[in-house]
């Protein structure tokens, strides 16, 4: 992508109304824009990276089973009339009326919406396990929207809803989950710790959340010290193997937000505990026939009995994500992406673009990289080399490569490491070569 024709519209200066790092980064890095409080238009750059998180987030559910489909934002106040939360909701959930004065609502979660769908379909245990998921926007009325896409009012959601017979096969349900996010996580360059939660609306009596430590975070969050050296994620995990003593090794070191936090009861001593703030990247619930009862949506078990299917929904905040990497990856210069979510692999800044060398091989790199399949940002701007290399520090994508006269002069380039800042000056076979192995 040229630079020059590319629409990111950067900011120099920090916009005023923007509290957090990843807020400001994102506004000025031309990344997305407020559309009203709490809703936001995803320009270019930002929208890649978006792209780039739900792709993981997909390929991570796929993994574990969990089939995609895709269910609408605007729903029939019907099915939330049947499970009783359309009154318990509140404010948050915004409700309209049709042009036949049916009342409808702007999805917030999907629990009833994926009910009615099993209902419809499934009667028999043979179609258990289920797990679906979809990735689609929601809208909550939050009273307080704030730091920019980290508490939006409309905000991107993978959500995926599991179906079992009985509870010991909701357990392994939510078990394959609770490992899927770890991967999940852990692609995206993050350390997330799961703790026990409080499952608010959406109810059970067993969830937990994906907590991203960081200063900047609205969750009150205690854990385990050394939490981090006992728990390291294994890559071959079998997913289909038994993943029980795996989550409760995970479990078993301490760690919790603040409304189940008991300071009273808590088995560490004050030297063993961190009391920190984190962010919310992800939840997952076990909540039983909490839906499948209200909404009567039950299958045939082995011996012809109906029963109640159990279910459990897991969340992960896909637009949430692409505040909270920038919160755990940047500098004073800008953001630092790393690899698997950057919006580009490669910016390559031609510091002289009225120099035909400097051109020639700046075109060469940009075709030979395309040709390997490497995303390249080209700066062919005419603009002052400083300002394009502050522009390249603050998009943050994780190699610079820096095509100048002086160097070419004597056949190199430079290669910066966005994230160490190393930079070294190699030859155009050297460049290409590092990228190709
Ligand atoms: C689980 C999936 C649910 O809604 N129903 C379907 C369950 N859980 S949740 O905890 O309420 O939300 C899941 C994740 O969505 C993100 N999130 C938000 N992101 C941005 N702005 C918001 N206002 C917002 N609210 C929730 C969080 O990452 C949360 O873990």
């Amino acid at each position: 992508m040229r630079l020059s024709n590319y629409f990111i519209p950067t900011l120099k200066d920090n916009p005023k109304d923007a509290q957090i790092t990843s807020h400001r980064f994102m506004l000025r890095a031309g990344m997305i824009q407020q559309a009203s409080a709490g809703i936001y238009s995803w320009l270019p750059l930002g929208l890649r990276v978006l792209k780039k998180i739900e792709q993981i987030v997909r390929e991570e559910q796929n993994a574990v089973g969990a089939q995609e489909i895709l269910m609408p934002t605007i729903q029939s106040a019907d099915l939330w009339k049947e499970s009783g939360r359309y009154d318990d909701y509140g404010k948050e959930l915004l409700r309209l009326t049709d042009r036949h004065g049916r009342d409808m609502l702007y999805g917030p979660t999907n629990e009833e919406q994926i009910t009615e769908i099993f209902r419809t379909h499934l009667k028999s245990y043979r179609s258990l396990p289920l797990s679906l998921y979809h990735i689609q926007w929601k809208f909550r009325d939050e009273v307080r929207p704030r730091f920019g896409v980290m508490r939006g009012r409309e905000f991107l959601m993978k959500d995926a809803y599991s179906f079992d017979l009985n509870y010991e096969n909701a357990i392994k349900s939510y078990n394959k989950m609770f490992i899927a996010y770890l991967k999940t996580y852990a692609r995206m360059g993050l350390k997330a710790i799961p703790m026990a939660a409080d499952s608010g609306p959406i109810g059970g009596d067993m969830s937990h959340e994906f907590i991203i430590l960081a200063e900047t975070g609205e969750s009150e969050v205690y854990y385990q010290k050394n939490w981090f050296d006992i728990n390291t994620l294994d890559k071959d995990i079998d997913i289909n193997g038994d993943l029980q003593p795996l989550v409760d090794s995970y479990l078993s070191c301490y760690a919790a937000t603040d409304e189940k936090h008991d300071p009273e009861n808590c088995p560490l001593t004050e030297e063993e505990l961190i009391a920190t703030r984190g962010i919310e990247v992800g939840h997952i619930f076990y909540f039983g026939a909490k839906y499948s009862d209200a909404l009567n949506a039950s299958v045939a078990g082995y011996d012809g009995v109906e029963n109640h299917v159990h279910m459990g929904s897991y969340g992960v905040g896909v637009s949430r994500l692409v505040g909270a990497i920038i919160e755990a990856s940047h500098d004073e210069k800008g953001i630092v992406w790393p690899e698997a979510v950057a919006p580009f692999d490669i910016g390559l800044v031609n510091v002289k673009i009225d120099n035909a060398k400097c051109s020639e091989i700046c075109h060469e790199l940009y075709r030979r990289f395309h040709q390997i399949g490497l995303e390249v940002l080209y700066d062919d701007r005419d603009e002052r080399t400083g300002s394009k290399l502050a522009d390249m520090d603050l998009i943050g994508l994780p190699w610079q490569i820096i095509v100048g006269p002086r160097g070419l002069k004597s056949g190199v380039v430079e290669l910066k490491n966005r994230k160490t800042g190393s930079s070294e000056e190699l030859t155009i076979d050297e460049v290409l070569g590092k990228f190709i192995n």
